[in-house]
């Protein structure tokens, strides 16, 4: 078929190398050319697989020509460049987004079809790239994404995990999780640049010189090797690095007299300790493990990047090497959250230690360089390490955070008397005798020229309790970055058929990157006609999730209900529990019902998905608790034409692409005051999904822009929440008894013989066994099961609810991660577009 011949070859299209091809034919040649002369297969056989990774490698082509006019430009025109510092990034498959932001989509589709294969079917071969949690690694994917597109001198920094995400299985125990393997073959996306190596250094001692200057030395010295992905632009030339680093060993650290001695594991210890930073990505929310492991992973980070961004900096300069006070006009750097923390001693140790200059001149580079932006709140996920930990590992760094401590402490006491007793929380180091630590976050906070929150609620929270009493130090200092979400994976080329209906309309596809032109919908959010369109793409939307679900679960769903989606990762403070609590009782409420009653009712399928970290034992009986329900539920026949209930196993970035275009209804309904900002909600609503949500993190902004009678609000308010906390602790607060209904139901065994005594306990006030409800549960499940109720009426008027659909996405402008980043390029960088000619 296809022509093919008999080495499974297309036997009338011919290998040529051509990297520049845009006609199809030629794309076909090189896409063969790679099959043939790059192969990391038996070149007898061009399956898919194979196909993926010659089509692949032609698009590499183009990006490495590209990343090198991006290179030479910028350092041609020397502006100040940012550098985005991240122990994540999701960036799941790349592609369908390197075909879509090169505008090559028509004739790599034609050049596929002519080796016999269909684009889709090639692209789903790819592994995600998965080096991340959740919203903190994809927040920093989608802001390459828009970077490359505004043309921005910006590149980020990473780590080359050999293992990223976990994978989850979903077994009769729950959530099991098995490791990830995207390096199992090879990635075609990255380059290895085996000219850009550095070293670095841990344990070891500091030394003093003669005049008084200090040397570190000794311990590990291992090599941080470069590997270049390539990020393009949408319809630009600018191609940005993703620069993530590998630790290796120079050949001399293997110890060849041991070898000789068969003192095998002895000789090679550097090289094993070397090998073990790379190996997984840390795990979020973790509480003791690897301490020591993830404060490397944590300085190799930092200390690579920065001396990579050092030599940059000298290399642009004609003179080979620059004055120091002009590094914060050509060099800001970012810090995701407190992960990147090291940063700050490291670039005082490499401008003081390594280049001789002195404290004052080092702070004020470093101070001027850096920004730190904050993911959270929860006090269990502020970053606190151990002194001695610190000092064992980096001496030099611990030195110097003593240094920026004391010096910090001096300066509030000569001036401002008034937070003399504030010190013990305003320090760097906490110096309490039990547990000596040093706070990331106040380190940040001290030496960055900013710091943001990432939606106006969470800034806020920043500003007024967090960092209270350094606003009234620096009041300039503290700023808003609300989060936002590229358009073109999340909606251009998820969505390809609303997309078009939405170009078709707005008579322009600049909406791509001028994401408020979606305002332009509202005109037409009656139209029956656009409605009907609108309706028809949803439709197909939810009939490829269908197919899917089926697929990967055996369960097969009504394309006829309302598709009810919450995917994030399992964590109490995101109420997965309220969510099926709420189905255990619409699920008992139909059962009670007679036959005609349920037939009025509106046919639900809610999926939830996401993964819990390894042993957080209650996001684990969360897994196991829908799996049950579902297994009940889809499997009662009275019941199961109205409610189904679907575990999404292995939630990643590629079933997010699947899901959130087939959605109607989603679940933000966090407890107020905890989720920083969310960016899937941005994501749902972009796509024409109604949301059901608190007033928290960015879902206040994005009823805001859509319109609150779009919006199914319900909750407490964040300032409500500690005097409710309170209430319910103390045994005051009496539940809704639907709210008691749910939970004894739960309870009964319907659902099996797990004991979800322990999870539901969880939800009890202070009743003697009770954990006080942290959460709120109980208090929010009355408004939520109402808020509920008016989604089930609205889905009934079918005209009503695709115009509130059409209303989301018009709405959606202002959620861009362009807008974002922009905001960052103004605002905090000080940097200006430089796009090649
Ligand atoms: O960052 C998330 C916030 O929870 C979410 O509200 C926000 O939208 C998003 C982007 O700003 N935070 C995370 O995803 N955090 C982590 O994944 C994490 C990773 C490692 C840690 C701690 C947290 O050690």
């Amino acid at each position: 078929a296809n022509g093919k011949a008999a080495t499974g070859f297309p036997d009338k299209i011919s290998a040529k190398a051509n990297p520049e091809a845009s006609e199809a034919t030629d794309i076909a040649g090189n896409i063969i050319y790679h099959a043939k002369y790059s192969p990391h297969f038996s070149p007898l056989k061009f399956g898919p697989e194979q196909a993926l990774y010659a089509t692949a490698e032609s698009l590499r082509d183009r990006l490495i020509q590209l990343w090198n006019e991006t290179y030479v430009h910028f350092n041609k025109v020397d502006p100040k460049q940012t550098y985005y510092l991240s122990m994540e990034y999701l960036q799941g498959r790349a592609l369908t987004n390197a075909i879509g932001n090169l505008d090559l989509g028509g004739p790599y589709a034609d050049a596929l079809r002519k080796l016999g294969y269909e684009l889709e079917e090639i692209a789903e071969q790819e592994k995600d790239a998965a080096l991340g949690n959740g919203g903190l690694g994809r927040l920093a994917s989608c802001f390459l994404d828009s970077m490359a597109t505004l043309n921005l001198p910006a590149w980020g920094y990473g780590l080359r995990y050999r293992h990223g995400l976990f994978k989850q299985l979903i077994t009769k125990k729950g959530q099991e999780e098995v490791a990830e393997d995207w390096l199992e073959k090879f990635s075609p996306w990255e380059i290895v640049r085996h000219d850009v190596v550095f070293p670095v250094r841990f344990f070891g001692n500091v030394e003093i010189n003669p005049d008084g200057s200090r040397k570190w030395v000794g311990g590990d010295v291992v090599q941080a090797l470069a590997y270049d992905v390539p990020i393009p632009g949408y319809k630009t030339k600018n191609t940005i690095s993703l620069r993530l680093w590998e630790a290796k060993v120079r050949a001399e650290d293997l110890d060849l007299f041991q070898f000789n001695e068969g003192e095998y594991e002895l000789a090679a210890q550097l090289r094993s300790r070397a090998q073990q930073i790379c190996t997984v990505l840390y795990p979020g929310d973790a509480t003791e493990n690897g301490k020591l492991l993830r404060l490397k992973q944590q300085f190799f980070l930092c200390s690579a990047s920065l001396q990579d961004i050092i030599s940059r900096f000298n290399e642009r300069s004609t003179e080979g090497s620059r004055k120091w006070s002009e590094f914060p006009s050509k060099v800001a750097v970012q810090m995701n959250d407190t992960h990147p923390t090291l940063a700050i001693p490291e670039l005082m140790r490499l401008v003081m230690d390594e280049n001789g200059l002195g404290w004052d001149e080092a702070w004020d580079v470093t101070s001027r360089t850096v920004g730190y932006t904050n993911h959270t709140v929860l006090p269990e996920a502020l970053e606190k390490w151990s002194q001695s930990l610190m000092r064992k590992l980096l001496p030099r760094h611990m030195e110097i955070i003593e240094e920026i401590d004391k010096r910090f402490v001096q300066t509030i006491r000569n001036t401002r008397v008034d937070l003399e007793d504030k010190l013990s929380t305003l320090s760097i180091l906490d110096n309490n005798p039990q547990k000596p630590v040093v706070r990331m976050a106040n380190l940040c906070v001290v030496s960055s020229h900013t710091v943001n929150g990432v939606a106006q609620l969470h800034s806020d929270i920043l500003k007024a309790e967090l960092f209270v009493d350094y606003v009234s130090i620096w009041p300039n200092k503290f700023q808003n970055k609300t989060n936002g979400i590229t358009p073109r994976r999340w909606l251009r080329f998820c969505s390809p058929e609303l997309s078009d209906i939405i170009t078709k309309w707005l008579k322009t596809d600049k909406w791509i990157t001028d994401l408020d032109l979606l305002t332009g919908l509202r005109q037409f959010a009656d139209n029956e006609e656009l409605q009907s369109e609108w309706a028809s793409a949803k439709a197909a939307n939810k009939q490829r999730l269908t197919q899917y679900i089926e697929r990967v679960t055996g369960v097969s769903i009504d394309p006829n209900s309302l598709f009810d989606i919450q995917v994030k990762r399992i964590h109490e403070y995101k109420r997965q529990l309220m969510n099926i609590l709420g189905v255990i009782y619409r699920f008992k409420k139909l059962k009670e019902m007679k036959p005609e009653e349920r037939k009025k009712t509106v046919p639900r399928t809610v999926m939830i998905g996401g993964k819990a970290f390894a042993t957080y034992t209650n996001a684990k009986r969360i897994v196991k608790l829908v799996n049950d329900v579902g297994d009940v539920v889809n499997s009662d026949p009275e019941v199961n034409e109205y409610l189904k209930v679907v575990f999404v196993p292995n939630y990643n970035v590629t079933v997010a692409e699947i899901l959130i275009p087939g959605s109607e209804l989603s679940q933000h309904i966090s407890t107020a005051g905890m989720e920083a900002s969310g960016t899937s909600n941005m994501k749902f609503a972009l796509n024409g999904c109604l949301i059901i949500g608190t007033l928290d993190g960015a879902n206040v902004e994005i009823r805001e822009e859509i319109g609150e009678e779009n919006f199914f609000l319900f909750g407490a308010t964040a300032d409500q929440v500690p005097r409710l906390r309170k209430e319910r602790e103390d045994g005051l607060f009496k539940p809704d008894p639907r709210f008691e209904e749910a939970k004894q139901f739960a309870k009964s065994g319907v659902f099996g013989s797990y004991d979800y005594g322990p999870l539901l306990d969880s939800l009890e006030g202070n009743t003697g066994y009770g954990r006080g409800d942290y959460f709120l549960v109980g208090y929010d499940f009355a408004s939520y099961m109402d808020a509920q109720a008016e989604v089930d009426e609205a889905y009934k008027d079918r005209k009503k609810w695709l115009m509130m659909s059409i209303l989301s996405t018009a709405g959606s402008g202002k959620f861009s991660s362009d807008r974002t980043i922009a905001q960052y390029a103004k605002e905090i960088w000080n940097i200006e577009a430089c796009p090649v000619p």
